[in-house]
């Protein structure tokens, strides 16, 4: 049975990712946060209580700016695979939250890399290594963006991202480690982090539809992103750790769509005039912002053999059913008089 091991694990990516390889067969293990409240919400599908046996989840207190516990937890574990998708992988929070960003995405990547060196030196392991890239790399760089663009990163985020995937080249070209540099494109899903654009704005028209919230604020609503499915993209990053030799690859869906064209797509879902809902609030534009995301994924459709299932239309309709249904049951607990620690207003 293969062993893998995901830091970043309660995140959208971890718990699907985690759910794709125990339907393969692997035994998987996950770094988790110490938090004050539960953050293991999205593997409540997949989590099951440790005492019982053949359990093939485990789940390890960890963080990624913590090198002695990354280096105890390959020790423990020895995986076959190391999926890193732990990140503050939030673009807008990284302008406030600079140098801690660079800690986790950047610094947080290089700890990793070392342990995993260390470990497949002294114990002559072979180890595969996955990195979570994105397409923020590529910034300013004109559309498409493929493997061949030029990074012109446009936030401390993408910044720090740029540096994990030069730290994974060169590790893989000076210890001849296989180390994959997945690019990804936007992916969103009903798990997507409610503070991201799409997932907010699923949330709050299921919301107004249902008179639990009058308007919603968002930020610059003329950029452009290649959005596809989460769960499409976590089987790509299977594929890469699959191929005889490590290789960096863009992952998209090749279409791109502006946050208005989001908007008009889950506002027609449940038929409203966002026009007369959403306001401007400038504390959501960035400093510097990415304007037109678009993948060119022909190298991943061609070696992994990858394509998406899910289009536009489709993701934001699986989005708005999801939110609607919540919405429906927050108003019912509502109505029988329960307060819900819900609402999340001036974030995001
Ligand atoms: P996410 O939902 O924000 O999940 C991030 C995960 O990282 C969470 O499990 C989080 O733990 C964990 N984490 C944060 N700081 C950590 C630390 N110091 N030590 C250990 N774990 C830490 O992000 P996602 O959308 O699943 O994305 C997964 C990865 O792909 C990230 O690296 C992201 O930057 C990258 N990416 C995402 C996209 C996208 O569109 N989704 C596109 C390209 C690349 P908590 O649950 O405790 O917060
Ligand atoms: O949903 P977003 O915050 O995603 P963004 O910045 O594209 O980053 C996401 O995708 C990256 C891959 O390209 C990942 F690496 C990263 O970790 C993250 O998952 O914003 C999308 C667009 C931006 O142009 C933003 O300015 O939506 C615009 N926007 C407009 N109003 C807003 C809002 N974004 C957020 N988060 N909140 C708003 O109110």
């Amino acid at each position: 049975m293969k062993k893998a091991l995901i830091s970043g694990v309660t995140g959208q990516d971890g718990s699907f990712l985690a759910e794709l390889l125990l339907a393969k067969g692997y035994e998987v293990h996950g770094i988790v946060r110490r938090a004050s409240t539960f953050n293991t919400g999205r593997l409540d599908g997949i989590y099951a209580d440790p005492h019982e046996s053949g359990i093939r989840l485990s789940l390890h207190y960890g963080d990624v700016t913590d090198a002695s516990c990354l280096r105890h937890i390959l020790e423990k574990v020895q995986p076959d695979e190391i999926y890193n998708l732990a990140a503050q992988s939030h673009v807008r929070v990284s302008f406030d939250q600079a140098e801690y960003t660079a800690d986790v995405v950047a610094t947080g990547t290089l700890r990793l890399l070392e342990a995993y060196r260390d470990h497949v030196r002294v114990l002559g392991r072979a180890v595969r290594f996955y990195q979570a890239g994105s397409s923020e790399m590529f910034g300013a760089a004109n559309p498409p963006q493929n493997e061949s663009t030029a990074f012109y990163p446009r936030s401390p985020y993408a910044v720090s991202k740029v540096a994990a995937h030069w730290y994974c080249v060169n590790f893989r070209e000076a210890y001849n480690l296989f180390i994959c540099n997945g690019i990804l494109f936007n992916h969103e899903s009903e798990r997507r982090g409610e503070t991201f654009v799409t997932r907010k704005i699923t949330r709050a028209l299921s919301r107004i539809k249902l008179g639990l919230q009058s308007k919603l604020y968002l930020g610059n609503l003329a950029s452009y992103r290649d959005w596809g499915y989460a769960g499409d993209y976590v089987e790509a990053m299977w594929l890469m750790l699959q191929q005889d030799a490590p290789n960096d690859y863009v992952v998209a869906t090749g279409e791109t769509h502006s946050v208005r064209e989001f908007l008009d797509q889950a506002a027609a879902c449940v038929d409203l005039d966002w026009a007369k809902i959403v306001e401007i609030d400038p504390r959501y534009l960035r400093p510097t912002e990415v304007d037109v995301l678009l993948g060119d994924a022909t190298k991943a459709h061609s070696r992994l053999g990858w394509a998406p299932r899910i289009g536009f239309q489709q993701l934001v309709t699986l989005m708005m059913n999801n939110d609607f249904e919540l919405a429906r049951q927050e108003k019912t607990l509502r109505e029988a008089g329960f307060t819900l620690p819900l609402g999340g207003g001036g974030r995001g």
